[in-house]
């Protein structure tokens, strides 16, 4: 069982990932639980303030920290022995595959969401323990990237994902990209499948695959290839998806 205690004053975002697909029903399963905690059921004012302006001036408006502290305190007390207390926000160091793998491993969080320009920086340097990014752009919340690092890391845990195998053959899960895929029918607007993946060759089907997944990688994502070291058999499978790919291309133009 793994919980998802999240801190956010929109909970109704959550209901995307409660009452859809492969999350919602890992939840109904007991695999993994969330539970929202709102900073505005944990304040004290007639107004039930949750932001304020920021010192030295600038726009916009900053979530208050004792709101969010005390969603925390309450979230701290879900059962449960590690916890790991996430921030996520373009500060953050930026997730991947990798880390969600580490993460993974761990089977209780606290996620705070942030909202409007940004939160008291003491609640960060007292309660947070990691802080991540989900990339270099900016969102109006951290709903959304929770729901990201939630999806990412819920589908890596036994049981969540029907067919555990999948995970193996994932996009990044050897640091490469997939490869195409196809179904039926053979034959749509005269485009037709490669003829191996018919021919029932399981053996060549696989070397077909990680060519392709090697070579898709080298066109689209050349940094993903530089932090691998390829096996001899990857190599010589890359070296001829790049004579084929050549090929084709002169064939093309002359
Ligand atoms: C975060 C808005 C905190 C307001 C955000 C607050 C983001 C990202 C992001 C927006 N989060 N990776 N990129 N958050 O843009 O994680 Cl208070």
């Amino acid at each position: 069982m793994v919980y998802f205690n999240i801190i956010s004053i929109f909970p109704e975002i959550f209901s995307a990932i409660k009452n859809q697909g492969i999350i919602s029903k890992a939840i109904k399963k007991g695999i993994i639980h969330l539970n929202i905690f709102n900073p505005r059921d944990y304040t004290h004012d007639k107004y039930r303030t949750i932001d304020d302006r920021p010192y030295g001036g600038g726009s916009g408006m900053l979530m208050k920290f004792e709101p969010l502290l005390n969603a925390i305190k309450q979230a701290k007390k879900i059962k449960n022995k590690v916890t790991k207390i996430i921030y996520l926000s373009p500060k953050g160091k930026p997730l991947n595959q990798k880390n969600i793998i580490k993460l993974a491993k761990i089977n209780n969080f606290i996620i705070v969401c942030g909202r409007y320009k940004g939160i008291d920086d003491r609640l960060i340097s007292h309660q947070i323990d990691e802080e991540w990014s989900i990339g270099d752009y900016v969102v109006t919340g951290g709903e959304l990237p929770a729901m990201i690092f939630i999806d990412a890391l819920s589908r890596l845990i036994p049981g969540v994902i029907g067919n555990q195998e999948s995970i193996e053959e994932d996009s990044f899960y050897n640091g490469l990209l997939d490869a195409p895929q196809f179904t039926r029918p053979k034959n749509v607007l005269g485009m037709s499948v490669p003829k191996i993946l018919l021919s029932g060759h399981h053996e060549k089907i696989k070397q077909w695959k990680i060519k392709k997944s090697l070579g898709i990688t080298w066109l689209k994502r050349p940094d993903l290839l530089n932090k691998l070291t390829l096996t001899k058999k990857q190599t010589i499978l890359l070296t001829e998806f790049k004579q084929e790919w050549f090929k084709t291309i002169k064939n093309k133009f002359i």
